[in-house]
């Protein structure tokens, strides 16, 4: 008997910093746990910032700003950091696993080229990686997310910086892209969200996974 091929679908979030995306990210994942039997999933973060392998704690310093990088040994790390999740992420998407991902390859080369690098040598790192299905992208201008808490600590996190990302960002949208206006209140975008994540993983679910 030929069996149905049934897949689960890469979500991924992104966004400028304070878009709002690790709350929509914990929203989404409470939301599918309740129909974790039909569609089951897994939340992921990149980067990942805990502590288990010096390509992690690299990444911290860098952010932290206790560690300085020229902008492609940077890039080159983060990436690194994706490329080794790549068969974990393979596995999981094959076996009916639904994985949610707080930024992932599209954050990568956005923030990069921000810096200053090429678009696409950026885009030509990610190469291999499973490509999401759906792209949730937090839509917030720079001036408004400076205003939200915690806004400034970080490398990277200045408006005109922002702005830039942002303009990166927007050149590497395509069908799989799904804009939300993030000004609206927390529900209102897990709203739009929810039925847009749903319509994907049912559509996705006999689809080959692809990749970058
Ligand atoms: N980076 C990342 C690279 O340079 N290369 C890469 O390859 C990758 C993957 C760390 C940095 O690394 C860079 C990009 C980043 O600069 P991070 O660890 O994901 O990235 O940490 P942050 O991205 O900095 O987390 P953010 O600051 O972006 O915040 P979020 O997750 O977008 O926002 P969130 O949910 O924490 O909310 C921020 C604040 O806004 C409020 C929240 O309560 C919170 O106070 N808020 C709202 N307020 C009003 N209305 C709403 N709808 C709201 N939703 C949330
Ligand atoms: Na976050």
């Amino acid at each position: 008997m030929e069996q149905r091929y049934v897949r689960g679908a890469l979500i991924v979030f992104e966004g400028l910093d304070r878009s709002g995306k690790t709350t929509q990210v914990n929203r989404l994942l409470q939301d599918l746990e309740g129909t974790k039997e039909r569609y089951p999933y897994r939340g992921m973060r990149f980067p990942d910032r805990t502590p288990a392998n010096p390509i992690n704690i690299e990444i911290c310093d860098y952010l932290s700003k206790k560690k300085e990088l020229p902008a492609r040994e940077a890039h080159l790390l983060f990436t690194k950091q994706r490329q080794n999740q790549k068969d974990e992420m393979e596995r999981f998407l094959q076996n009916g696993t639904t994985l949610v991902v707080d930024r992932y390859s599209h954050s990568g080369a956005a923030y990069s080229a921000a810096k200053g690098l090429p678009l696409d040598w950026c885009m030509a790192q990610e190469e291999g990686l499973p490509k999401p299905d759906l792209v949730i992208f937090l839509d917030l201008f720079a001036d408004i997310a400076k205003n939200r808490s915690g806004f400034g600590e970080e490398r990277f996190e200045e408006e005109p910086f922002q702005k830039r990302v942002y303009e990166q960002y927007m050149q590497l949208q395509d069908e799989t892209w799904l804009r939300v206006n993030a000004s609206k209140t927390e529900e209102e975008i897990a709203a739009e969200v929810r039925q847009a994540v749903l319509r994907v993983i049912e559509e996705c679910r006999e689809k080959p996974i692809s990749h970058f």
